[in-house]
């Protein structure tokens, strides 16, 4: 095996997460997922499907790609009245994405004309702590140059939704871990030291460093992805699915195929745990190592084409 090249890995990181999306999107709510489940879903024929995961990111990958060059980078990379403005018509032209009722609910408001940050505590008045900033999180770690610039990016680009500190902690740690992702050798041992620590950094809370210890712990473990969701949660908000997604990674480095399903037979939130965790194995181990049967299958296919060679 080989180092995948940046184009490769960027390609990785898209198709990925789209394919975490599309597998696990029929399996959304369910627990007891097998493996044989899944594998059906993979090798079946006709076109894969994406949910909401996939569409908003496209929508932010198109976001940073036309933002990008010497001038808008950093802070200024993600502009938050126009990302608003950009996720809420992407609702509006296919609201049967499976979004979420609060989100919804937001993007209706933002459509109608109401400022993005009043929108979006009109159901939650102390913000959502829903996982729809980290799932669509992931193209923001090509975008910025380093550590601290991704979380700032994370940040911006979360908060035109969701309020809550614990999304904007769940988008930071998902960015963050799949820049790290994105420049780790790919032949040498993936090592859980690498992530740990700058995520402590990154994302200041007890609630988010106890997670970061139980994910260290389990990833040398032989932890089963049921046992994975009872210990880490795998449920709709951001604390209990982006750390799931990290182990399931961790569990399985260079087999992205393994992690996604990992992922999948956790149960839950399936589909947008498996896009995270597919974001992250997909930027480590590149686009070649993908399933070349079922990625040629994603309905989206042309646009994470188009946006992963903007933004490697
Ligand atoms: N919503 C879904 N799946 C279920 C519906 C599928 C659809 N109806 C269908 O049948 O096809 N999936 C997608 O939603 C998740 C991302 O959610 P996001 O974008 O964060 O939305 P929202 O609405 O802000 O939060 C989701 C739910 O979390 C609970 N919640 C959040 N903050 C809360 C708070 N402060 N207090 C109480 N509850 C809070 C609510 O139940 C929200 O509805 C992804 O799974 C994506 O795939
Ligand atoms: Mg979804
Ligand atoms: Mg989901």
């Amino acid at each position: 095996m080989t180092d995948p090249t940046r184009v490769d890995r960027a390609r990785g990181l898209l198709f990925g997460l789209a394919l975490g999306d599309c597998l696990g999107a029929s399996f959304e709510g369910k627990d007891g997922v097998t493996e044989a489940d899944i594998v059906r879903a993979e090798h079946a024929t006709g076109p894969l499907s994406h949910t909401d995961d996939t569409a908003l990111t496209l929508v932010l990958a198109r976001h940073l790609a036309h933002r990008r060059g010497a001038s808008n980078r950093g802070r200024d990379g993600v502009d938050t009245d126009v990302l608003a403005r950009e996720l809420a018509e992407a609702w509006e032209a296919e609201p049967w994405r499976g979004y979420g009722g609060g989100v919804t609910t937001s993007f209706r408001l933002i459509t109608e004309g109401t400022p993005w940050r009043e929108a979006i505590r009109a159901v939650f008045p102390d913000g959502s702590y829903g996982n729809g900033g980290a799932m669509r999180v992931a193209p923001v770690a090509l975008a910025g140059g380093d550590v601290r610039e991704v979380a700032e990016l994370a940040r911006r680009s979360a908060e035109v939704t969701h309020a809550h500190a614990d999304a904007l902690h769940g988008a930071v740690c998902q960015a963050v871990a799949t820049h790290l992702a994105l420049g780790l050798d790919a032949t040498e041992p993936v090592r859980v030291a690498r992530f740990v620590p700058p995520l402590r950094e990154c994302v200041r809370s007890a609630l988010w460093h106890d997670k970061f210890a139980l994910v260290a712990e389990l990833a040398d473990s032989d932890v089963d992805p049921g046992q994975a969701a009872a210990a880490l949660g795998n449920d709709v908000s951001a604390p209990g699915s982006v750390p799931l997604a990290l182990l399931s990674f961790l569990r399985h480095p260079g087999r992205p195929v393994a992690a996604i399903r990992f992922a999948i037979r956790a149960g839950g939130d399936t589909d947008t745990v498996a896009a995270m965790a597919g974001a992250l194995a997909g930027a480590h181990s590149g686009y070649a190592a993908l399933p070349a049967h079922a990625v040629s299958r994603l309905e989206a296919s042309r646009h994470l084409h188009l946006y992963a060679e903007h933004l490697a």
